[in-house]
């Protein structure tokens, strides 16, 4: 049977390499449809797991996990020699930035390797791994070029960017619309079939290169325009106007606008870093993009702000950092996700310390923490809420839904909220981010 009609009658054997928050929801998505999935991962751990039924990734739940084990349609192994019983693939590798800030292709490099050895003719390859344009042609197509296999003939190869928001609980694999792009006409062809079986909707575009510059635009875009409110927040703070009412009145406008929101600075694998991989592709092309540079530069120094804040409310209590008793309120970088990755509030807490804090850090969903040196970090995973007042100052810095914001707000204590997660309480000891300070400054005093 030809690779089209084993996709399209939903017998073809999928692979899906790298078991993270992208591989891990694709692979259960393909085996609930039918197919026979194999999910390919470095760790023996997550293998374990993932072969015991047990999912390390919020958005799948175990059962989704053991009723695709029980089916007999999915199963986890370390083993990449697995590649050649594939009948189609996708490449869901992490593409982290190096401590330059520079693309770090190392683990999508070491699939493509074992792809020289292992890959079947007449295969599907589709890359979903966030990365600059000409990815897919130069470190995929290219190098397997080298080895005699060529795209469109040998094998078929597509570019796919994932877009999985963890957390997320409206859209899914199934319900959000996936853009491909393939490498000749019969790859996008195959790469069509392939995610029509689980999307509603699949957007076909002309390249690769098209594929993997939507996915940046995408993404920069969420960064260039959560550094400009931020940048509005600072502005606002210096005016004395309230950022969080000015957004709120800016929305109301039917047309022409869209909301973002001002807050400790970015984390995640994703907006933190894909604007790097444009800035730095483009820089290979004596293009250097001044909003991505500013942009970046911008949301990484809002940490700094918000010490600075810190110091402003213990100042009005007349204390320093240096002792005081300051907690900070979620780790995790944003609302009900166990992810710390490139978490603000990571930095925040690394300040704080620096600078003499005596810190409890509090985040009822993420697990486990450690310093920039490696050392675990104790995480108080719930709020009690009689002990509050002991802090000298509390950060608000991810609004779990967990939080009681209301108890916290009655213990007393000074806070400050990075998120307008207090909004509407009339709380004279929250103090928030991109407000008047000063304004709230005597009524704090008399709170305290
Ligand atoms: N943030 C703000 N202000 C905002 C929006 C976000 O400060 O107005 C912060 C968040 O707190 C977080 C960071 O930016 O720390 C990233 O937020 P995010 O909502 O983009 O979260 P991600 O990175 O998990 O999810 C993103 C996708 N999010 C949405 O589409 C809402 C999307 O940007 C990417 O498709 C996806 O990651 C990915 O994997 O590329």
């Amino acid at each position: 049977m030809k690779l089209e009609e084993k996709l399209l009658a939903k017998q073809a054997r999928v692979g899906i390499i790298g078991m993270g928050y992208v591989g891990l929801p694709l692979a259960v998505a393909f085996a609930q449809e039918g197919y026979e999935v194999t999910g390919v991962d470095l760790s023996t751990e997550k293998v374990g797991m993932l072969n015991e039924g047990r999912s390390y990734i919020s958005d799948v739940e175990d059962r989704d996990i053991c009723n695709v084990l029980l089916s007999g349609r999915f199963v986890a192994t370390t083993d990449f020699s697995a590649i050649q019983q594939f009948d189609a693939l996708c490449i869901c590798v992490p593409t982290p930035l190096s401590k330059q800030q520079e693309p770090n292709l190392t683990y999508i490099e070491s699939v493509v390797a074992q792809l020289s050895v292992y890959l079947k003719k007449d295969t599907l390859v589709v890359l979903e791994s966030t990365t600059y344009p000409g990815t897919t042609d130069e470190r995929i197509a290219a190098v397997l070029a080298e080895e005699g296999l060529l795209a469109g003939s040998d094998y078929y190869l597509c570019y796919s960017p994932e877009r999985v928001d963890p957390g997320n609980q409206t859209y899914s694999i199934r319900n959000t619309p996936k853009v491909v792009g393939g490498t000749t006409p019969t790859c996008l062809k195959l790469g069509e079939i392939l995610y029509s079986s689980i999307c509603e909707r699949v957007v076909p575009v002309s390249t690769t290169k098209a594929a993997e510059m939507s996915k940046l635009l995408e993404n920069t875009f969420r960064s260039v325009n959560i550094a400009f409110i931020n940048e509005v927040a600072l502005m606002c703070d210096t005016l004395g106007i309230n950022v969080w009412e000015v957004i709120q009145a800016a929305s109301t406008k039917p047309f022409g606008f869209m909301p973002f929101y001002p807050g400790p600075g970015i984390g995640g694998h994703c907006i933190p870093l894909d604007p790097m991989y444009l800035s730095w592709k483009a820089k290979g092309e004596n293009f250097f993009s001044r909003f991505i540079e500013l942009s970046q530069d911008l949301n990484r120094n809002m940490p700094r702000y918000i010490i600075q804040k810190v110091v402003e409310v213990l100042n009005v209590q007349r204390k320093s950092i240096n002792g005081s008793r300051i907690l900070l309120l979620g780790m995790a970088y944003k609302p009900n996700v166990n992810d710390l990755r490139e978490s603000p509030s990571l930095e925040i807490y690394e300040l704080l310390k620096e600078k003499g804090a005596v810190l409890t850090v509090n985040d009822p969903v993420c697990d486990s923490m450690s310093d920039k040196h490696g050392n675990k970090v104790e995480i108080e995973r719930t709020v009690n809420e009689a002990e509050l007042s002991k802090y000298d100052c509390i950060v608000f810095l991810t609004s779990h839904a967990v939080y009681n914001v209301h108890a916290i707000a009655d213990s007393g204590a000074a806070i400050l909220d990075t998120r307008n997660a207090f909004a509407g309480l009339k709380a004279p000891n929250v103090l928030r981010i991109g407000d008047e300070l000063t304004l709230e400054q005597d009524r704090l005093l008399v709170a305290l």
